[in-house]
C-alpha cells in the first residue's frame, strides 16, 4: 500500500518537473503520452491493481485518479501559459509601427508618345475619323507595290528596310493599313492609322530603327486639295494653339500627287524666328497630298469616281516638339524621372 502511495508521489513529482521545464507543445504531448498514455507510468499503476487487496482497491483507485486529475490540471495550465507566451512573442515580432510614413507606391507615368497620340486621336475623332490599327509584319505588296513604290525605289533597299523573307517585311510606314481598308471597298473612308514602323536607321538624336507614325486617309466623291488644307489647318490649330498659321510647300511622295509638306508657325516665337525654330519662324510637321490615281486603282477603286487625300506625321516628332525634348533617345530610356515631367 505505502509502496504504491510512494510510487504515485514519485510519478507526480517527476511529471510536474517535466511539465514545468517543457518549452513547447510538442514536449507537453510527449509527457502526456509517457505519463497518462496506454503505456504511461500512471497507467501502469492502474494495471497493477490486481496485486492490491480487494478492500484497498477503491482507496488506491482514488489516489491514482486524484494524481491523474492534478497532472492534467497542471498540464492544461502550462499549455495555456505556453500558448499565451507564443501569441505574445508572435504579436511582438509582427508588430506594425503605424506611426511610420507609408511606402510610396511607384505607379509609373503615361509616356509622352501616348499623351501626344491621345491628343491627335482626340482631334481626329472629333472630326469624325475612325482609328484603325494593322499588322507590324506586312507583305512587300501592301507596304510598297500598292503604294506606288516601284521595285527599284531606294526605300526598298535592304539598307533601309528590315526584310523577313523576299515578300515579308517589318512595315516601314502605316500606309498598308489604309491600303487594306481601301481594298475592302467600304466607302467613304475617314480614318487615321497610328502605329509602330521600322526602318534600318542608326540611332541618334532624331533617328531610331523603330518609331511611330500616324497616317490619315479620306476617300470620297469630290474631295479636293481645299479639304486637305482645311482639315490639316484645324489639326494644327488644335494641337499647337488657335493662333497657329500653316504653310504648304510642294514636295514629292510616290503615293500622293500633288504632294506637299506642311509647316506650322513656330509656337514659341509666333513666327518671328527664335532658337527653337532655328530662326525660320516655321516648323515642319507633316507630309500630305492627294492620293495618287494609280494607288486608288491598285487598291480597287475607280479614280474617275473616287478621290481623296492622305497625310503622315511622326508621333515622336510631335512629342519632341510639344514637350520640348531635344533627344529622341530619351523617349526610349523609360527613366521614370524623365517621363514624370510631362
Ligand atoms: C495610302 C495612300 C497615301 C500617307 C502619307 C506622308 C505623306 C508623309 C511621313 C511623315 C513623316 C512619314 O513619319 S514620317 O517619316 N509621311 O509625309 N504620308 S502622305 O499617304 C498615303 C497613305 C496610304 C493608301
Amino acid at each position: 500500500m505505502s509502496g504504491i502511495e510512494e510510487k504515485l508521489r514519485q510519478i507526480e513529482e517527476e511529471a510536474s518537473k517535466a511539465i514545468n521545464s517543457a518549452e513547447g507543445m510538442e514536449r507537453l504531448k510527449e509527457i502526456r503520452v509517457s505519463v497518462l498514455g496506454k503505456k504511461g507510468s500512471l497507467t501502469s499503476v492502474l494495471k497493477s491493481m490486481k496485486d492490491v487487496a480487494p478492500e484497498d482497491r477503491p482507496k488506491v483507485g482514488k489516489w491514482v485518479n486524484d494524481a491523474r486529475e492534478r497532472i492534467e490540471t497542471y498540464m492544461d495550465e502550462t499549455r495555456a501559459r505556453l500558448e499565451g507566451a507564443m501569441l505574445l512573442s508572435q504579436l511582438e515580432s509582427e508588430a506594425i509601427d503605424v506611426t511610420l510614413p507609408a511606402k510610396k507606391q511607384k505607379i509609373g507615368h503615361v509616356h509622352p508618345n501616348t499623351i501626344a497620340l491621345d491628343e491627335v486621336e482626340r482631334i481626329f475623332i472629333g472630326m469624325g475619323y475612325e482609328v484603325i490599327e494593322g499588322p507590324e509584319i506586312e507583305y512587300d505588296d501592301y507596304n510598297f507595290t500598292k503604294l506606288n513604290i516601284p521595285p527599284n525605289h531606294p526605300a526598298k533597299d535592304e539598307q533601309d528596310t528590315f526584310y523577313i523573307t523576299d515578300e515579308i517585311l517589318l512595315r516601314t510606314q502605316t500606309s498598308p493599313v489604309q491600303a487594306r481598308i481601301m481594298e475592302k471597298g467600304k466607302l467613304p473612308i475617314r480614318m487615321i492609322a497610328p502605329g509602330r514602323v521600322f526602318r534600318s536607321d542608326e540611332v541618334d538624336a532624331t533617328h531610331s530603327p523603330s518609331f511611330h507614325q500616324i497616317e490619315g486617309l479620306v476617300i470620297d466623291k469630290g474631295i479636293t486639295f481645299a479639304d486637305l488644307k482645311g482639315t490639316l489647318e484645324v489639326f494644327a490649330k488644335e494641337l499647337f494653339g488657335e493662333e497657329t498659321r500653316t504653310k504648304f510647300r510642294p514636295h514629292h511622295f510616290p503615293f500622293t500627287e500633288p504632294s506637299a509638306e506642311m509647316d506650322v508657325s513656330c509656337f514659341k516665337c509666333g513666327g518671328k524666328g527664335c532658337r527653337f525654330c532655328k530662326g525660320e519662324g516655321w516648323i515642319e510637321i507633316l507630309g500630305c497630298g492627294m492620293v495618287h490615281p494609280h494607288v486608288l486603282e491598285m487598291c480597287g477603286l475607280d479614280p474617275e469616281e473616287y478621290g481623296g487625300f492622305a497625310f503622315g506625321v511622326g508621333l515622336e516628332r510631335i512629342a519632341l516638339l510639344k514637350y520640348e525634348i531635344d533627344d529622341m533617345r530619351l523617349l526610349y530610356d523609360n527613366d521614370i524621372r524623365f517621363l514624370s515631367q510631362f
